[in-house]
């Protein structure tokens, strides 16, 4: 358990031998896109590969800027029934990050975006390489980290994305990839 009430940390979610084995199989089956986006004329270039996929019907802006939304996966249906039947709820997106190596990482934000509504449920599971989660308090000095090791499952309760941000720093050392799905529930408009 960590300094931080509004995280939860599940270790060996998922166990050795099957994190490793549906990391191998999202490594190979995912047909990764080019990390080059153009956004209103402008070229960027996302330092991780990136993946999403969502129900029939969800629109997400951060993703419909940059990602085509994809079907479900047989493989990630399994983890999204695992993790939902878990924790009693339901998820009906998931964002899949692929960090290469040390240098692929996430910069600091808050999934706070409006159509994850008022109170942002998230669900984050590791495979791969270890990697450290950085949060920092958005109006106190107050940060933290964990280690997410794979197999492990983050909750992140709705309050986490209000108060704190959070991010995966570059650890230049690390050659192995580290793959993370984020499952999210994009709230559709009456
Ligand atoms: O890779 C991680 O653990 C976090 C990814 C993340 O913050 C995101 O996709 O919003
Ligand atoms: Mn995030």
């Amino acid at each position: 358990m960590t300094a931080n009430k509004e995280l939860r940390v599940i270790e060996h979610f998922y166990d050795a031998a099957e994190s490793d084995s549906i990391y191998r199989r999202l490594l190979l089956e995912q047909n990764w896109p080019d990390n080059r986006y153009s956004v209103a004329g402008r070229e960027f270039m996302l330092p991780r590969l990136q993946t999403w996929h969502a129900d029939p019907g969800i629109s997400y802006s951060y993703s419909n800027n940059l990602l085509q939304t994809r079907s479900w996966t047989p493989l990630l249906s399994d983890i999204r029934q695992k993790i939902e039947h878990f924790l009693n709820f339901s998820f009906n997106s998931v964002l899949v990050n692929l960090y290469r190596n040390g240098e692929d990482y996430v910069g600091w934000h808050a999934d706070n975006e409006a159509e994850l509504g008022e109170r942002p449920f998230i669900a984050s599971l590791t495979l791969g390489a270890t990697r450290r989660f950085a949060f920092r308090h958005k109006k106190t000095a107050e940060n933290g980290s964990i280690l997410l090791g794979s197999g492990t499952l983050l909750v992140m309760q709705p309050d986490f994305q209000h108060h704190w941000l959070h991010s995966i720093p570059i650890d230049s050392e690390l050659t192995q990839g580290r793959i993370n799905l984020t499952f999210r529930k994009v709230i559709v408009p009456k």
